[in-house]
């Protein structure tokens, strides 16, 4: 088996982050803050987040925020919830929460909860418990949780269990792994883990693992890295990781890196992004794997960062 490329891998993202013109960075253009996070994260992990310029990324990022206090994915952009936790999560990173007008960005955040407890995205009123997730991380990063009914927050995403265990975007919607993690995760920061029937949620998760190793989001779908973030933090929040074969699947994703350029792909032999790069590290570094700093499974990023920034520490 290899071994993780770490000196590849922080060339290949800080490339990727100063390219402006090449294809990924033009599909990626209206999703900078998500890429920056996913980026910034990776390179933290791997303990190389001096490599870049910090007072460069933290006056970007602050240029991207709307005066509703959400932010957009690049400057200019309309504000939506899923930049906004970016934002947060990579001042968090920098230990510069500090930088943001706190009741602004809260406010606006707190303003998408509807009646029935459940969050909009943005003003145009999509709602999803991706939402919810990202609504309540969010908020608890801010310690502002109080500016929502969380009660009621909790009771929504419970309306969009499954009898399978898992869970959908909305009430009756199919479970989905990624779905899964955001009601998971969100259960856990408030405290109401005791709503999930772990053990048939923990066989529904681990079935997940196919032969190859990697683990897919649903019945029947092919594996790709990024389920080993979805469905493997879900399975730790439960406390079901045990119920998959943990060598199998470090093994997929160390098979799907570039080992010429750096780069994690979906699966072996694929394109990398910087995407799949975040989930392959990520991954192993809740496999443990050797050299990476832990990342916490609900927080999405690393638990030095979560200690310090929930705990003062
Ligand atoms: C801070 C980690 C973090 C997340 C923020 C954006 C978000 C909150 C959560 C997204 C959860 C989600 C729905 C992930 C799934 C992404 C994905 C690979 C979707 C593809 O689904 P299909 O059905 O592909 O097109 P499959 O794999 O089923 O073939
Ligand atoms: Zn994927």
């Amino acid at each position: 088996m290899g071994e993780l490329l770490v000196g590849k891998h922080v060339k290949y993202i800080i490339t990727v982050e100063k390219r402006k013109d090449d294809f990924e960075s033009v599909v990626m253009e209206h999703l900078r803050l998500n890429g920056a996070y996913w980026g910034l994260t990776t390179l933290d992990i791997m303990g190389k987040l001096s490599a870049v310029e910090q007072d460069e990324v933290i006056s970007w990022v602050m240029q991207c925020q709307h005066e509703s206090g959400g932010f957009g994915g690049n400057i200019g952009h309309d504000p939506h919830v899923l930049y906004t936790l970016s934002a947060i999560q990579v001042l968090a990173l920098f230990d510069k929460i500090h930088v943001f007008d706190i009741d602004k960005v809260s406010n606006y955040i707190a303003g998408l909860q509807n009646e029935d407890g459940s969050f909009s995205g943005d003003i145009w009123g999509e709602v999803d418990t991706r939402f919810s997730y990202i609504a309540i991380l969010s908020l608890a990063l801010l310690h502002r949780l109080d500016k929502v009914d969380v009660g009621k927050a909790v009771k929504y995403i419970l309306s969009c269990k499954n009898v399978d265990g898992g869970f959908g975007c909305t009430p009756g919607a199919e479970s989905h792994a990624g779905q899964i993690f955001c009601c998971v995760a969100a259960l856990a920061i408030t405290g109401s883990l005791h709503h999930v029937d772990k053990d048939l949620l923990g066989w529904w998760l681990c079935e997940r693992q196919v032969k190859s190793g990697g683990l897919n989001g649903r019945p029947e779908k092919l594996p790709d890295v990024c389920y080993s973030w979805w469905v493997l933090s879900s399975l730790i929040m439960i406390d079901r990781v045990h119920w998959i074969d943990k060598g199998k699947l470090v093994k997929f994703i160390l098979d799907c890196q570039d080992k010429e350029n750096g780069g994690i792909s979906d699966r072996p032999d694929d394109a990398v992004d910087v995407f799949h790069t975040y989930f392959g590290v990520a991954g192993l570094s809740l496999l443990e794997y050797p050299g990476i700093k832990p990342i916490d499974p609900a927080y999405a990023l690393p638990v030095d960062v979560v200690n310090r920034v929930m705990l003062g520490r």
